[in-house]
């Protein structure tokens, strides 16, 4: 199994809920790079080499507006790329930061997005959407297990911080867990 993510709160997530201890599952992220952008063709890439792998794409609202022009190329090229999108209508891992040092996001959250699920299914590409608690069990290992390529478009709560979260000039033992609201 391949996964990818973008640059955000989710590309933290990630590994921190993703259960990466088992043999053959790899991660790929652009880490400390912080290339908005990097989950799509980074899955893309994935899937061409590695056929028979299970390929998943966390990736935030705001990564995959970088390069959501790629869904043609999963199209084209009939990849079966798992897309999880986490919406929580900010490019929060900023906006948060925003929020712990100005009390306020003034560009970066509460933003208006479109309907990802409307989207894939434009490209021909099929869609699911995830609103609640319920949602996850009852749709998610089903979208999943199905062939071909998903985008499953997962609504997050914006008031979701990423926590514990290290603050500048902080060290590792002394990491934040104040919520920026
Ligand atoms: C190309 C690019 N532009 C801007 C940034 C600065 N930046 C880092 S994370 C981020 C927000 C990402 O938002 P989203 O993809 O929605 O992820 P979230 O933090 O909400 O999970 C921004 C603007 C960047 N890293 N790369």
């Amino acid at each position: 199994m391949i996964v990818t993510t973008g640059v955000g709160q989710h590309q933290v997530w990630v590994p921190r809920h993703f259960d990466f201890d088992v043999p053959d599952r790899v991660l790929l992220t652009s880490s400390g790079h912080g290339t908005m952008g990097f989950d799509l063709p980074a899955a893309i890439g994935a899937k061409i080499a590695r056929p028979e792998a299970t390929v998943i794409c966390f990736v935030g609202d705001g990564s995959l507006q970088m390069n959501i022009q790629e869904l043609a190329t999963i199209v084209e090229r009939k990849l079966d790329i798992k897309i999880v999108v986490l919406d929580n209508h900010a490019l929060s891992i900023v906006a948060q930061f925003q929020r712990q040092n100005w009390k306020s996001h003034p560009a970066t959250g509460d933003k208006y997005n479109p309907d990802f699920a409307a989207i894939a299914l434009a490209y021909g590409i099929a869609a699911v959407s995830i609103t609640s608690q319920e949602d996850i069990a009852a749709k998610l290992a089903p979208a999943l297990k199905q062939k071909g390529p998903i985008l499953i478009h997962c609504h997050v709560d914006p008031e979701e911080d990423l926590l514990p979260m290290l603050l500048g000039g902080h060290t590792l033992d002394d990491m934040s867990h104040e919520s920026s609201f």
